[in-house]
C-alpha cells in the first residue's frame, strides 16, 4: 500500500530503541495508521532487520535523511528498500543531482521517495529561510513522490502546496513539537507524523486513535 496525494492520515515515528516496546505500539496502533516511520534512533539500536519486521503491520518509510554524494546515497537507499521499506527520506540541499539517484532506486523497488525541504525545530529558520526559493527550485527539478514539511510551520506547508499541488507532503512536528493537527491539514498537509505525543503516551493506542479520529473527522469535514 502506498500513500496517495489525494489521501490523508496518521504517520507514526517509531524513534524507539527498545524492540519489544517498538513491536508492542506497532500492534496497538497499526489500525490507525498509514505508515511507520523509522530512523537512525532504531536502526542503529536494532538494525536493519527491525524494518521487515514492522512491514508485517504496515508500510514503513525509512528516514535516514539522506545527504550524501549520489553514488553513496544511491546505496543507502537501495540498502532501505531491499528491507521492504516503502519510502525513503532524503535531504533536498544535497541538489538535483542526489535526489534524482534516490528516486530511480526508489522506482526500481516500486518505491516512494520524501525530500526535505524545511525542517521543524527551533534556529534553523535562519538556515532554511536563506535556501527554500533554492530548495524549492531543486525539487522542483526532480520527480520525488513527496516532500517533508513542518507542522510547526504551517505557512512553509502553505506555500509549498501551492507550489507542489501533485505532491504527498507529509509533516513532522504534531504533539511534542507544538504543532497542530487541524492547522496543518489545513496548510495542505496530506499525513501527519506523530512521534513521541503517542509512543510516550500513557496509552498508545488511545493516543493513536485519537490522532486518527482527528484527522478523519477534519476529512470528513471537507466531504
Ligand atoms: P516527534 O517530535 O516525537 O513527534 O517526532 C518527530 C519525528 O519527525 C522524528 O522522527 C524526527 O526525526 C522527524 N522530523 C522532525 O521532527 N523534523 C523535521 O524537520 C523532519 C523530520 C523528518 O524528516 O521526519
Amino acid at each position: 500500500m502506498h500513500l496517495k496525494p489525494d489521501d490523508y492520515g496518521l504517520i507514526v515515528a517509531l524513534d524507539i530503541e527498545d524492540e519489544n516496546y517498538l513491536l508492542e505500539v506497532v500492534k496497538s496502533t497499526k489500525d490507525y495508521v498509514s505508515a511507520y516511520k523509522i530512523g537512525w534512533p532504531a536502526v542503529l539500536s536494532l538494525g536493519m532487520e527491525i524494518i521487515s519486521k514492522i512491514t508485517k503491520y504496515a508500510p514503513v518509510i525509512c528516514d535516514f535523511k539522506i545527504a550524501d554524494i549520489p553514488e553513496i546515497s544511491e546505496i543507502i537507499a537501495r540498502k532501505a528498500f531491499e528491507r521492504g521499506a516503502t519510502g525513503i527520506i532524503v535531504h533536498s540541499f544535497v541538489g538535483e543531482y542526489t535526489l534524482k539517484r534516490v528516486v530511480d532506486v526508489a522506482r526500481s523497488y516500486n518505491g516512494m521517495t520524501f525530500a526535505l525541504i524545511y525542517m521543524t525545530h527551533k534556529g534553523v529558520e535562519s538556515v532554511f529561510s536563506k535556501v527554500y526559493e533554492v530548495l524549492v527550485d531543486i525539487v522542483k527539478r526532480v520527480n520525488t513522490d513527496g516532500i517533508v514539511a513542518p507542522a510547526t510551520r504551517p505557512h512553509i506547508i502553505k506555500d509549498l502546496r501551492k507550489t507542489f499541488n501533485d505532491k504527498i507532503i507529509i509533516s513532522p512536528g504534531v504533539g511534542a513539537q507544538g504543532g497542530d493537527v487541524v492547522e496543518t491539514l489545513e496548510a495542505g498537509a496530506n499525513y501527519i507524523i506523530v512521534g513521541r505525543a503517542i509512543y510516550y503516551a500513557y496509552n498508545p493506542e488511545d493516543a493513536a486513535r485519537n490522532f486518527y479520529e482527528k484527522i478523519l473527522s477534519w476529512r470528513n469535514s471537507k466531504l
